[in-house]
C-alpha cells in the first residue's frame, strides 16, 4: 500500500490523506521536496522509501495468534489498476505501475545494497522469502521512469507543461493501456514498535493472502527490515520455506496467462 506523507506539500498526487501511518514512519513514499509542476522535475531530489515485504497464507491458527499479539489499525477497500504497454515493456523489467484510491504509483526493483556474507543459514532463507521494491508516487517522477524505460526524446521537456492530475493524455501517449484490475478489502495490524505492519488482503476474485512489510527509506537497512520480518514470521508460527504468491501472480495465471508466461519466462515471477 503506499500513501505519501509530503512535507511541504500535499498528502499525494491527488490529494488524499493517508489512510494510515505508523511505527514513526509513513507508509508509502517520503518525499522530502515537494516538487510541483512550475519547477524543474529534474533538479528536486525526491526521496523514496523501499517496502520490503513477505507474503504468507494466514490459517485460522494463524489469525488467533495475530489478533492476540498485534494491534488492528483497521480495515480498508481499495481498487487497483495496473497497466503496461501491450508489448509487457513495464512488467518485463519488474516495474508495476497502478492506480490506487485516484493515487497513481510505481513499483520498481531496488539494487540491493546490504551483503550476504555474514548470515546464518536461517537468515538467507528468510530473506529469499522477502521482496523489495522502491515505491515512486510522485507522478512526474513515475512519468519520467516509465519515460526512461521507452526511451523516449524528450527534447521539449524544459517547455513542457506537466499534466494535471486529472489528464490522462500521458497513458496513451506512452502507449499504457489497463491490463489488471481488482478490488482489495485489506485488515491491517502493527506488531510492536519496530514499524513491522501486518496485511491481511482479500481480494475479489477469491484469493486471500497475508504481507508483512517493513518500510526503510532508499538506501536503508534492509537486512535489518528482513531481520524483523523473519522475527514477525517467527511470532506468528509461519513456516521458514513457505514461498507464496502475490495477488497479481494468482491474477495474471488465472486471467492472463500469455502475459503470466512471459514473465515466467523471463524470471520476473
Ligand atoms: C507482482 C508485483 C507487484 C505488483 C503488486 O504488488 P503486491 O505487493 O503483490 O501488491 P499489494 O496490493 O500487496 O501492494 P502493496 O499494498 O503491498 O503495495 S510489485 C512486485 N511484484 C513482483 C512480486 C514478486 N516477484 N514476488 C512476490 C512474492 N510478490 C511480488
Amino acid at each position: 500500500m503506499v500513501t505519501n506523507t509530503l512535507i511541504g506539500g500535499p498528502q499525494c498526487a491527488c490529494g488524499k490523506l493517508p489512510s494510515l501511518t505508523y511505527g514513526g514512519y509513513s507508509r508509502g513514499s517520503v518525499a522530502l521536496f515537494w516538487t510541483p509542476n512550475n519547477l524543474d522535475r529534474r533538479t528536486l531530489p525526491v526521496k523514496m522509501s523501499v517496502e520490503v515485504e513477505r507474503k504468507f497464507l494466514c490459517s485460522d491458527g494463524t489469525l488467533k495468534i495475530l489478533e492476540e499479539i498485534a494491534v488492528c489499525m483497521g480495515q480498508q477497500q481499495f481498487h487497483d489498476q495496473y497497466f503496461d504497454t501491450p508489448e509487457f515493456e513495464l512488467t518485463l523489467r519488474d516495474m508495476w505501475l497502478r492506480k490506487r484510491k485516484g493515487c497513481w504509483e510505481l513499483k520498481c526493483p531496488t539494487a540491493t545494497v546490504n551483503g550476504t556474507e555474514d548470515r546464518s543459514a536461517e537468515q538467507s532463507l528468510a530473506a529469499a522469502l522477502c521482496t523489495h521494491y522502491k515505491e515512486i508516487t510522485n507522478l512526474p517522477e513515475i512519468q519520467q521512469r516509465v519515460e526512461e524505460v521507452f526511451k523516449k526524446t524528450c527534447e521539449d521537456r524544459e517547455s513542457e507543461t506537466a499534466p494535471s492530475l486529472g489528464d490522462e493524455s500521458w497513458l496513451c501517449r506512452m502507449n499504457l493501456v489497463c491490463f489488471a484490475e481488482y478490488v482489495t478489502v485489506r485488515r491491517s495490524f502493527t506488531l510492536g514498535d519496530e514499524g513491522v505492519q501486518i496485511d491481511l488482503d482479500q481480494a475479489d476474485f477469491g484469493y486471500h493472502v497475508g504481507e508483512i512489510e517493513v518500510l526503510i527509506p532508499e538506501g536503508g537497512d534492509v537486512q535489518s527490515a528482513q531481520e524483523k520480518i523473519r522475527n514477525a514470521a517467527h511470532k506468528l508460527g509461519l513456516s521458514e520455506h513457505e514461498r507464496v504468491e502475490g495477488k497479481m501472480n494468482v491474477y495474471l495465471k488465472r486471467y492472463q496467462p500469455e502475459h503470466y508466461a512471459k514473465l515466467l519466462s523471463a524470471h520476473v515471477l
